[in-house]
């Protein structure tokens, strides 16, 4: 693993910044003139560097002063050996049609055609579809992190094409929060996983105690859904400046690169336990009379019901610290300390959302702000809790600035909705479940629907063969429909899982358009396209309007404009609002000839926000969005769903597999798989950049080097992961940074089967999703539940299989 502290890596990139300012250096060092190609994606806005029509690289946009060192990778992902050049079908597929032995798929060789042919292979394939079996029998939820840009969408043109086609299957929720965005609005009445948090300057003056519980804002402010502005990095060199003031508890069972940064103090639960210390806190705050009743009474209902639970009355179990520190391991009387240290100071929890990418994983966000409440500072400056300061800089400064919209899913001429029987959006992790259990019925947030019959499958911009967990019942899930087309730049794991691949650009290739700060909204930035299209890929937008145009609604597809012309009437619509908002925007020939920035003012106020500030100044005329209109830590909503699996209060609930349970004698360690440092999820893990942290080609796994001894695995070694579901080979990192009896190993690993396509086949790279669970979090929310896996380890003693993640598939001639 390249070890550069985080500290250098900030020095190095303001640096780097500082040096842009200058026009002078891209990040690899060359000396560069300025282009004024300016574009953006998910890592930051950046210019392209373009020599004799080859792309060489980016140079950060002058105003991002922490520019993230993945952009380094950014032209030779561009150049990705595995590219996809052409149009290409599986070569049974292609001979005999709809539903070839779909046991094949991942194994087969494809075959090169022609755009002409793969799309009308395309437009017939849907119409046979649509006609034989109707619209509810096409799945096009195509969940993924696609590239940046409001027009080039992926999943939105895919459903825009299919309404007018008559109809389809979409995913509703996602990977990231699944359970927090459906909990959320039934406690404070919004996603709040995704809204503005207290801004980094209040904190910086008024919290005397941050809590990082599973945040890392360090790794992951690196990227943003819109393009990030990496606000959060000055904000967090700020904060390590006044750590004498400020004291850092970091409660991970990893020490997380913010945690490192900042020095703070480390407490390491036993993974999936979280909300089991919570109650241990909340309980020695009751029993000490440290809660604040007084804020309790006025600004949330059902306390007392959840108190009765608390102290075991409801049920015989006080929820004590000693009971939490058997669940937790994490010492009681570490647990008091923390209880009475939080309600000594102005205190700020700062939750991340692996803890609700777990089993049950509601109630950690649920009692989260059960223990914010206790505490009585939300609303307060400095105080309370936060869900998203890990995320794009939540906690940023707004700008005053107009929406810019993006091409919708619905065209201006209507078509059919999201339609199925009863389901017309299933949950997205939901999706090998819906394609095994065609006709069943499934819970979801006080609904019964039913799952659809899948008989086509397209995904555009998202990698299901990486993300979703359970990759063995995945594969079998996967032979279930008749057609498979995929669309992306790459031969993904799932690509290799198709019947039909269609190369699509990369956003250097085309032109499109982004704001930057999903919450700062900061600027508006072209996308400009920078090199021409590589082989015979085409952008997401002329993919789909060819095809609408062979299936007989292209005009009502495009509504009459081309790629261009859409990036000008988004901008346009903008820069309507900005008028009404009298913020000066340039006509759009000015601001795409020109700089291609638009920056937006940030209004004083916004280095003041605090979020709940209004509703605990006045909770009557600003209510919450509850059926109280306050905080819910009981909900008479979810009393009325009646599920066994989400309580009507925060509740400790068994999870499927944890440390400490009879599961784990025969799987001893619990597998964690956070976000990749050096990685979108699977996006730039065949680029070059893998070198930085690959272990004899493989994913990294922290091991502990207590659990190391134990089995004999020194540093550096090559070992096998395994238990019930999947087995994956990986390079060890012996390391103190991970809690005894846990292993990290991040998402996002391509899948490299040793056996192609079949179930149950060894893992050659090091894909974490063959080892997890494939299950919702409940009822309520069926969220995925990754972090919730036990596994074993042990030293490979096999011969080293040569890794073919970044391979393209074998090639055959048309039989
Ligand atoms: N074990 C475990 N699993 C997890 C998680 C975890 O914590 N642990 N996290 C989950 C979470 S939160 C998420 S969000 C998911 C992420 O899962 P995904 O979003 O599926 O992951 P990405 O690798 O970002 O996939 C994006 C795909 O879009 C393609 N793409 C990029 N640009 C374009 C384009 O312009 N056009 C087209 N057509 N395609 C494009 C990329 O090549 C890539 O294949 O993973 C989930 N899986
Ligand atoms: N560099 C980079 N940044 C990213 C992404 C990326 O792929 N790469 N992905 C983006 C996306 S789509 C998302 S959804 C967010 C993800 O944001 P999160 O879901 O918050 O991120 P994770 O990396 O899954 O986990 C955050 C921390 O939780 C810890 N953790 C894991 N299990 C537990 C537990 O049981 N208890 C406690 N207390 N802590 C636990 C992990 O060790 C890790 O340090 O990140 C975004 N940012
Ligand atoms: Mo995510």
């Amino acid at each position: 693993m390249k070890k550069i502290s985080r500290r250098k890596f900030l020095q190095a990139t303001a640096a780097t910044a500082a040096l842009a300012s200058a026009a002078a250096q891209s990040p690899s060092g060359a000396i560069l003139e300025r282009s004024n190609r300016i574009s953006a994606n998910h890592w930051g806005a950046f210019y392209v560097n373009v020599r004799g029509g080859r792309m060489v690289g980016v140079t950060p946009y002058v105003k991002d002063a922490y520019p993230t060192p993945m952009l380094e990778a950014m032209a030779d992902r561009v150049y990705a050996q595995n590219r996809i050049q052409y149009p290409m079908v599986r070569a049974s597929y292609l001979r005999d049609g709809p539903g070839a032995d779909p046991t094949l798929r991942g194994a087969e060789p494809f075959v090169r055609v022609s755009w002409r042919e793969a799309f009308d292979l395309v437009a017939k394939e849907l119409n046979r579809v649509k006609k034989e079996f109707g619209p509810p029998s096409i799945f096009a939820g195509s969940y993924g992190w696609y590239d940046a840009g409001q027009i080039n969408n992926p999943p939105v043109l895919l459903q825009r094409m299919l309404r007018l086609h008559g109809g389809f299957v979409g995913g509703t929720g996602d990977y990231s929060t699944a359970a927090g965005q459906v909990i959320m609005p039934h406690v404070v009445g919004t996603l709040e996983v995704y809204e503005q948090q207290t801004a980094w300057p209040v904190i910086l003056d008024n919290t005397q105690l941050i809590v990082l519980w599973g945040a890392d804002p360090l790794l992951n402010c690196q990227i943003g859904w819109a393009p990030a502005d990496h606000y959060a990095y000055g904000a967090i060199e700020e904060l390590k400046k006044r750590r004498g003031r400020i004291e850092v508890v970091s409660i991970d069972p990893r020490v997380t690169d913010t945690a490192r940064y900042l020095d703070a103090r480390w407490i390491a639960p036993r993974p999936g336990t979280d909300t089991a210390l919570m109650l241990g806190i909340a309980h020695a705050l009751y029993s000490e009379k440290r809660h604040d009743q007084a804020f309790l009474d006025k600004y949330t209902v059902g306390f007392a019901r959840f108190a009765e639970y608390l102290t075991g009355k409801s049920d015989g179990t006080p929820k004590t610290p000693e009971w939490a520190a058997n669940i937790s391991g994490v010492e009681a009387s570490v647990i008091r300390n923390l209880a009475r240290q939080m309600a000594a100071k102005r205190t700020m929890l700062m939750g991340g959302w692996a803890i609700q990418r777990q089993h049950h994983g509601e109630q950690a966000h649920w009692m989260l702000v059960t223990l914010a409440a206790m505490l009585g500072q939300i609303g307060l400056p400095g105080g309370g809790f936060g869900l998203s300061y890990h995320y794009d800089s939540g906690g940023n400064l707004t700008a005053s600035a107009p929406g810019l919209p993006g091409i919708t899913s619905g065209a201006a001429s209507g078509g059919a909705a999201w339609l199925s029987k009863d389901a017309n959006a299933i949950p997205v992790a939901r999706v090998a479940d819906m394609l095994l259990n065609p006709g069943q019925p499934f819970d979801f947030n006080g609904k019964r629907q039913t799952y659809p019959d899948i008989k086509l499958v397209y995904w555009a911009g998202g990698n299901p063969f990486v993300h979703h967990q359970d990759r063995n019942r995945l594969i079998q899930a996967w032979q279930k429909p008749q057609t498979v087309i995929v669309q992306d730049p790459f031969w993904t794991p799932t690509a290799k899982f198709a019947d039909i691949v269609l190369p699509a650009s990369t956003t250097f290739e085309r032109d499109d358009i982004a704001q930057v700060g999903s919450y700062s909204r900061v600027r508006i930035v072209a996308m400009k396209k920078a090199v021409e299209p590589l082989y015979e890929s085409r952008s997401d937008f002329e993919i789909f309007a060819e095809l609408s145009r062979r299936l007989g609604f292209g005009p009502k597809f495009t509504e009459g404009r081309d790629t261009l012309g859409w990036v000008r009437f988004v901008y346009g619509e903008a820069r309507k609002q900005a008028a009404q908002l009298k913020l000066p925007m340039p006509d759009f020939d000015t601001f795409w000839n020109g700089t291609g920035v638009v920056e937006f003012p940030i209004p004083g106020e916004s280095r003041s926000f605090v979020r709940y500030g209004d509703f605990r100044k006045d909770p009557i005329l600003n209510a919450l969005g509850t059926p109280s209109g306050k905080i819910e830590i009981y909900s008479k909503t979810i009393e009325g769903f009646k599920y066994d699996d989400c309580p009507p209060h925060p509740t400790w609930l068994e999870p499927a597999e944890r440390l400490g349970s009879e599961k784990a004698r025969q799987y001893p360690l619990h597998l964690s798989s956070p976000h990749p440092k050096y990685r979108l999820h699977s996006q730039l893990n065949n680029t070059w950049i893998r070198r930085w942290y690959e272990v004899h080609e493989r994913e990294p796994v922290w091991i502990n080097p207590v659990d190391a001894e134990a089995r004999g695995i020194r540093n550096g070694d090559v070992v096998r992961l395994f238990n019930e579901r999947g087995q994956t080979l990986a390079g060890a990192v012996v390391t103190d940074r991970v809690r005894r009896g846990v292993v990290v190993m991040a998402e996002g690993a391509w899948y490299d089967p040793a056996e192609p396509g079949k179930v149950g086949a060894l893992c050659k790279h090091g894909d974490v999703n063959v080892l997890t669970i494939d299950r919702g979090t409940s009822k309520l929310a069926q969220g995925n539940i990754a972090h919730t896996a036990l596994v074993q380890l042990e030293k490979f003693g096999g011969e080293l299989p040569e890794v073919t993640a970044f391979d393209p598939p074998k090639s055959a001639e048309r039989g």
